[in-house]
This record gives structure tokens, sequence and C-alpha cells, in this order.
């Protein structure tokens, strides 16, 4: 199954458009893995997928996140995207593509800042052979990405937001999803009205950055990626089940 069935396969499965972000912190390895794992079993059944950060590959090593938490993801039929925000030349950029898609993710995030010749072409190229997916940064949820995303940028047709071109770009090399903050849902709606319907757009940034789940889907939001207001919450379960916004039928 490629990367774009296997998340609508389970977010159908659980009534779910949650991605949990899975960005727990300790400074013992074995503690880490643990509160991972347990996170996990307690909330599998109200996500669709689980992201992955550099902050968990650096605390367990890449083998390690491979052999538990990619090897349960699997088994609980639950797709893994890598969060590496992939930005830099070709050649580091495809190497580290198909590390993690060897390790077995099927999915990776990255910058389309880079632009494409030897840069993000590298990335695409890693995707194809097993169905793996590129998602692509248009917007971030912090409050300082204002300060570029929207910065306009003369094109053919005028002056654009940087936004925007990166959203046409996204199109262009056929991207399986960009992600946009839910701190933002006007943003959110305006990408929306540029990709159609079909693209599916991932949104992180709710609760504890301020979004709202609703707010992100009404706006056109397909995914949500949550973190500490599941992982941090005192009944992390409670919360999954709280946060999920049922796909359209
Ligand atoms: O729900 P939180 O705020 O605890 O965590 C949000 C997660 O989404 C966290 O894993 C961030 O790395 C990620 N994220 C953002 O918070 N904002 C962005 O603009 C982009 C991302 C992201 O996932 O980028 C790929």
């Amino acid at each position: 199954m490629s990367f774009e069935e296997k998340i609508t396969t389970a977010s159908a499965r659980n009534q779910s458009r949650t991605v949990l972000a899975l960005d727990l912190e300790d400074p013992d390895p074995s503690r880490l893995l643990t509160k991972s794992m347990d996170l996990l079993q307690s909330v599998k059944d109200f996500i669709c997928a689980i992201k992955i950060n550099r902050q968990l590959i650096l605390g367990l090593g890449l083998r390690d996140v491979a052999d538990s938490i990619i090897k349960t993801a699997n088994d609980l039929s639950l797709p893994t995207i890598m969060d590496a925000k992939l930005n830099d030349v070709g050649h580091t950029n495809g190497f580290i593509a198909r590390t993690y898609f060897d390790a077995g993710f099927d999915a990776i995030i990255a910058s389309p800042i880079a632009g494409w010749k030897d840069g993000l072409d590298r990335v695409f190229e890693a995707a194809k052979p097993g169905k793996k997916g590129v998602l692509l940064l248009t917007y971030m949820s912090n409050p300082g990405a204002e300060e570029f995303y929207s910065l306009k940028a003369d094109q053919m047709d005028g002056p654009r937001p940087l936004f925007e071109i990166l959203t046409s770009r996204a199109l262009e090399w056929k991207a399986n999803g960009i992600i946009v903050g839910a701190t933002r849902p006007k943003i959110i709606s305006i990408e929306r009205e540029l990709v159609g319907p079909d693209l599916p757009i991932y949104s992180p940034g709710i609760g504890a950055q301020g979004g709202d789940a609703k707010t992100a889907v009404e706006a056109g939001a397909s995914y949500l990626i949550i973190g500490r207001a599941i992982y941090a919450s005192p009944d992390p379960k409670a919360s999954a089940i709280g946060l999920r916004v049922k796909p359209e039928l």
C-alpha cells in the first residue's frame, strides 16, 4: 500500500484525522522508549498516523526507532512520517531520505525552500520506488513564520506571497501533502483554494500553540498534527478521543 492508501485507511478505520506528534523527551533512552510505546498503545485506536521528529531519533537512535516504534506502527496498521524538514543540497537530501525510507518510514517532510534542481528532486526520486510520501512545509505555525512565509515576491503575474508560491510548487512537484499551521485558518483556506479538494493539508499547532482542531478542518485541513495536547495531558487517551475530528464519509 502507498503512504496515501495507508493514512486514508487508518483515518477511516479509527474515524480520526489525528497525526500523533511523538515528541516525548527523556534523557534516559530506555525510559523514553517505554514512554513512547505506552503512549502509542493508549491512543492507537484514535489516531491515523504517527509523526516522529529528530528529537526522538536523537534520543533513541534510528535503529531503535525502527525496531520498536516503526515495527509497532506497522503491526497497528498506522503509517509513520519522518519529520526531517529536509532543506539541503541534493546529494545529502537524497541520502537522508533514502536512509529514513529504508528504516521503514512511509513519508518524509521537507522544506520546499531548497528548490527543485539538485535540492528537492532527490527527495522525490528517493520516494518513488516504494510509494513513499513527501510532505512539504508551506506555512509554519509559530508567530515568527510571518517574517518569511508572507513576504511578497515578484512573479510573472505580479507580486505573490511566498507561501502561495511554495504551494504552487508543491502541486507542480506532485507532493503528497502540504503543511500549514492550524494557528492560521485564513491561510489554510487560501491554500485549500489554491490546491483544490484533493491534496491533503496537514495542520500542526492545535492546543498548546493556540490552534483549534475543528476550525482548522472547517478551513480546509485534512489531517491535524497533535503533540502536547495529547502526550502532556493527564489522560492522553481521553484527550486523543476528545480531539478526534472524524473524516467525511
Ligand atoms: O502539538 P504540539 O504543539 O505539541 O506539537 C506540534 C508538532 O508539529 C511538533 O512535532 C512540531 O515539530 C510540528 N510542527 C509545528 O508545530 N509547526 C509547524 O509549523 C510545523 C510542524 C511540523 O510538523 O512540520 C513538519
